[in-house]
């Protein structure tokens, strides 16, 4: 078996629920030729990050794939690119808010994610639910943790990518439901 670290965020900015989550933790422990092993993770900088890495170390990854909730998009959205850049507009969940700080200082401007973005896209939308490739994972918290990972093992054969997904019907518009969402990262998992 190949082995996917995939993890997911807790709530943040005064929501209930992260689909990111949500759906993370409803994906079967294995997808074709992949076995999982899940992880959540806080919206906090830097923190979120160190986990996901600690986790890493322990499990041994071929792959390392974060999901985040990006509120606003109607479409599942695998992440291209990772900017060295820490720009919140709302406090972090350990009430942290950085303008304009890098999240590695010295590091390069940007790496792009490892993993096949429009390949990804292409077969989510293969299955039905709408998908495209982003060339921005924000400043916040997602691509904090995207920077870091791709930044840990650059050079290494251990790949990183990023999928933010929609809001759950529950949270208002635009969403998603639960299930496509889930089917989304099977799908995009089955292309990595
Ligand atoms: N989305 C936020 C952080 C946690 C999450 O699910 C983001 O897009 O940075």
């Amino acid at each position: 078996m190949r082995r996917l670290l995939i993890t997911g965020f807790d709530p943040f900015g005064g929501g209930t629920v992260n689909p990111s989550w949500e759906a993370v933790k409803s994906l079967p422990d294995r997808v074709g030729e992949w076995e999982l092993c899940k992880l959540a993770i806080p919206t906090v900088f830097g923190t979120a990050a160190e986990l996901v890495l600690k986790r890493a170390e322990e499990f041994r990854p071929e792959v390392i794939l974060c999901v985040g909730l990006a509120g606003g998009r109607d479409a599942v959205t695998p992440e291209r690119i990772a900017v060295n850049i820490r720009d919140a507009r709302i406090p972090d969940n350990a009430g942290y808010q950085p303008c304009g700080e890098f999240v590695v200082p010295g590091g390069p401007a940007a790496y792009f994610s490892t993993v096949p973005v429009t390949e990804m896209a292409r077969a989510i939308r293969d299955a039905g639910i709408p998908a495209a490739v982003s060339n921005t994972a924000g400043t916040f918290v997602c691509n904090d943790v995207l920077y870091t990972i791709l930044n840990r093992y650059a050079g290494t054969e251990v790949r990183a990518g990023f999928i933010h997904v929609p809001r759950l019907p529950e949270q208002g518009e635009p969403n998603l439901p639960l299930e496509k969402t889930v089917a989304a990262l099977i799908a995009a998992i089955k292309v990595l």
